[in-house]
C-alpha cells in the first residue's frame, strides 16, 4: 500500500492519514495493518496518567526534549476521554508542545471521545501500532484522570507513569488502589509546591504494603516539569523499566496476551459481520422476528438455527 509506504519513509502527512484510516476503522484499514503488523514490536509505549492539571503534558513535552537529545523518534498521543474532539485541554496540549511539532522526528497526535470510551483506547490502540510499525522509538499515551477509562486506555502501554500532584486535598486516600496497581512507577511532579515529600513518602509506604511479590518496585520520583527538574531521571527509569520487561521476559507475556485479546476480537468481530449480514441479506431477521413476536419461538432456539444455517454456507 503506497500510504504505508509514505509513512514509513518519514511522510508526515502520510502517517497523519494511515492514523485516520485506523482509527477510524476504515475499508482499506485491514490492508494497512496487515502490512504495518510486520514492522511492530520495536517501539516502548509510555502511558502518563494523572489528575487534571497536575503537569502530564509539561512532563511529557520535556521527557521528549530529553529524549530528542539522544535522536529518539518519538511520538505522543494526547488522549482526552471527557471532552470532544475538538476540546479545549486539547488545544491547550497542542499550544504548549507546539515547538516540538517543528521537529520532524517528533509526532503529537491529539484524541478525544468518539462516542464511546471503547472507541476511544481501540483508536489509541490503533494509531500506537502505526506509530511503532513507522520506526518510533518512543509512544506516549497521556491520558488525563485517575478512573477506570484511563486504566483502560493505559493497557495498551509497556509502561505507565502516574503522575501526582501536592496539594490534593486528602491525596493519597483519593487514589484508588487500581491506580497503586498501574504505575510501573510514579512521579510527584510540582515538587516546588509544600508537600510533595509527604506525597512521595506516603506513596512509597501504600507501594510497600502493595508489592511484596512484584519483583519489580514502581519506583518514585519527583519532579518539577515546568523547570526541567528531575526529568533525566525518569527517562532513566523509563528505559529501566524497558530493560526490567525484557530480561524477565514479561514484555513477551504482556505482548502475548494483548496479541490474544486482539486475535479473539478480529474473530468475533468478523462472524459478528458475516452472521448479522447474512441475516439481513436472506430478510429472515424480520421473520425471525415475527415469529418471536408471536412466540412461536424463543430468542435461544433461534440462535441455534442462525449459527446452523451460517455452518451450512
Ligand atoms: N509550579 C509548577 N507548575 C507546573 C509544574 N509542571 C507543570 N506546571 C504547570 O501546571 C499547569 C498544568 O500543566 P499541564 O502540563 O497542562 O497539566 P496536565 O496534567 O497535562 O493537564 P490536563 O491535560 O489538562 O489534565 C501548567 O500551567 C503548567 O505550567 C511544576 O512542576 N510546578
Ligand atoms: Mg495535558
Amino acid at each position: 500500500m503506497e500510504l504505508v509506504q509514505r509513512a514509513r519513509q518519514g511522510d508526515r502527512r502520510a502517517l497523519a492519514r494511515l492514523i485516520t484510516l485506523v482509527e477510524n476503522e476504515a475499508p482499506e484499514a485491514v490492508e494497512a495493518l496487515q502490512e504495518l503488523y510486520l514492522f511492530t514490536g520495536k517501539a516502548q509505549v509510555i502511558g502518563i496518567t494523572g489528575p487534571p492539571g497536575s503537569g502530564k503534558s509539561t512532563l511529557t513535552d520535556k521527557l521528549v526534549k530529553e529524549l530528542r537529545k539522544e535522536k529518539k523518534k518519538v511520538a505522543v498521543i494526547a488522549v482526552d476521554p471527557t471532552s470532544p474532539f475538538t476540546g479545549g485541554a486539547i488545544l491547550g496540549d497542542r499550544i504548549r508542545m507546539s515547538d516540538l511539532n517543528l521537529d520532524e522526528d517528533v509526532y503529537i497526535r491529539s484524541m478525544g471521545t468518539r462516542g464511546s470510551l471503547g472507541g476511544l483506547s481501540a483508536a489509541t490502540s490503533a494509531a500506537t501500532k502505526v506509530l511503532d510499525a513507522c520506526d518510533f522509538d518512543y509512544v506516549f499515551i497521556e491520558t488525563v484522570g485517575v478512573g477506570q477509562s484511563e486504566v483502560d486506555i493505559v493497557k495498551a502501554a509497556d509502561t505507565t507513569i502516574v503522575v501526582m500532584v501536592p496539594g490534593l486535598g486528602d491525596d493519597i486516600q483519593a487514589i484508588k488502589a487500581g491506580i497503586l496497581e498501574i504505575g510501573d512507577f510514579f512521579v510527584v511532579n510540582k515538587a516546588d509546591r509544600d508537600g510533595a515529600n509527604r506525597v512521595a513518602l506516603e506513596l512509597r509506604m501504600m507501594l510497600d504494603l502493595n508489592e511484596q511479590k512484584l519483583v519489580w518496585q514502581p519506583p518514585v520520583l519527583m519532579s518539577v516539569a515546568n523547570q526541567n527538574q528531575g526529568i533525566a531521571e525518569i527517562v532513566a527509569g523509563i528505559k529501566d523499566h524497558f530493560t526490567y520487561l525484557k530480561e524477565s521476559g514479561e514484555l513477551a507475556i504482556k505482548r502475548r496476551e494483548r496479541l490474544e485479546k486482539e486475535l479473539l476480537e478480529i474473530v468475533s468481530k468478523k462472524i459478528y459481520r458475516q452472521i448479522a449480514d447474512k441475516v439481513q441479506r436472506e430478510g429472515k431477521l424480520k421473520q425471525y422476528l415475527d415469529s418471536l413476536m408471536k412466540k412461536e419461538t424463543d430468542p435461544y432456539t433461534l440462535v441455534k438455527v442462525i449459527l446452523q444455517d451460517v455452518i451450512k454456507t
